[in-house]
């Protein structure tokens, strides 16, 4: 067994993160999945995210939720509600309470939260279930963007739900994928609630991801100090990077980039490689796609999902799609 220093990764989180930065750090331009911008610190920082004036995608769906819970216990009569990427937020809990309430006596609700990190599901579910005497907690870890999905059984229909936009952080092909295998572990029948961000004004999008407070930009740049920590790096610093938001207007999306402020000659201990990027050079980090209405029922509908209804916030600033499959 390695042994693991503070503030380091587990081995096989770090195993992982040399197996991605191997392969993305040396294609140009160099490039680290974006699930590496939330370790500890960058989830901190990604909620920090959430409550900044300039970042709207939070409140919006929020707003669309206290609208629209009831309507969607309803109109699903789901019996159980399985949450990818889930976390203990208010947005959950808006739907948990639409279910309580709208719950047949005697009928056992069931709340299956999906994510990647024990820590943070086994503390959601104990809070949730202390919450919700009334409602069945069954975590599930699993990485939802890998294969075989399974989701639990039910005697009535379940309803997926991806909340807050993540879909966004898939291009086109991974939508597609994601869909076909959402699509392929659901049965005819069940439900697939969706929350996307829309194309709007370019300069309310960049502020989003460019905010003035800076916390975007410290979060980008953690990915930095998680390759430092993770892989044993020398002559890596956060600071020698600067934070790139903008927008793509061909694939309707923000995109994230670090930008080296000086010529970068870092060491991998971990790999035992060196590695070169010139001053002005980028690291891609994150896309943020957004989307129209029209194009995303076309993409669900490719995808083996009817769409059953649209709903935005009084402003028209993002979408809650509820699919069937
Ligand atoms: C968590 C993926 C929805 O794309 O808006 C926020 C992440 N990145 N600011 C988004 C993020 C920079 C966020 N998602």
């Amino acid at each position: 067994m390695t042994t693991t220093g503070p503030g380091r990764a587990d081995t096989r989180e770090v195993n992982g993160l040399a197996a991605d930065a191997l392969s993305g750090l040396w294609q140009d331009p160099p490039r680290l999945p974006t699930k590496w911008l939330y370790d500890e610190r960058g989830s901190r920082l990604f909620d920090e995210i959430t409550r900044l004036p300039e970042y709207y995608p939070t409140r919006r769906e929020t707003a669309i939720l206290r609208a629209r819970a009831a309507e969607i216990a309803e109109v699903t009569e789901a019996q159980v509600m399985v949450e990818l990427g889930s976390g203990t937020s208010t947005k959950t809990r808006l739907l948990l309470d639409a279910f309580t309430d709208a719950a047949a006596p005697g009928r056992r609700f069931t709340y299956v939260p999906v994510d990647v990190s024990t820590e943070v599901l086994t503390a959601s579910a104990e809070t949730l279930s202390q919450d919700y005497p009334g409602i069945e907690v069954v975590p599930v870890v699993a990485d939802f963007t890998e294969p075989d999905l399974t989701l639990p059984d039910a005697d009535g229909p379940r309803l997926a739900v991806f909340l807050g936009g993540t879909i966004g952080n898939f291009d086109a092909d991974a939508r597609a994928e994601f869909y076909r295998r959402l699509a392929g572990s659901l049965s005819p029948g069940d439900w697939f609630l969706l929350g996307t961000d829309l194309v709007k004004d370019t300069g309310r999008l960049v502020a989003a991801y460019d905010d003035a407070a800076g916390v975007t930009a410290d979060f980008n740049r953690n990915m930095i100090e998680v390759l430092r920590t993770g892989l044993d790096a020398r002559g890596l610093y956060p600071d020698d990077f600067e934070h790139i938001a903008r927008w793509n207007p061909r694939e309707h999306r923000i995109e994230m980039w670090l930008r080296a402020r000086r010529d970068i000659e870092a060491y991998f201990a971990v790999l035992g490689r060196s590695w070169r990027l010139p001053a002005g050079a980028e690291i891609h980090t994150e896309i943020s796609t957004k989307f129209d209405p029209d194009s995303l029922r076309k993409e669900l509908e490719e995808s083996g999902f009817g769409v059953v209804s649209t709903w935005t916030d009084d402003f028209g600033d993002f979408a809650l799609t509820l699919g069937r499959r």
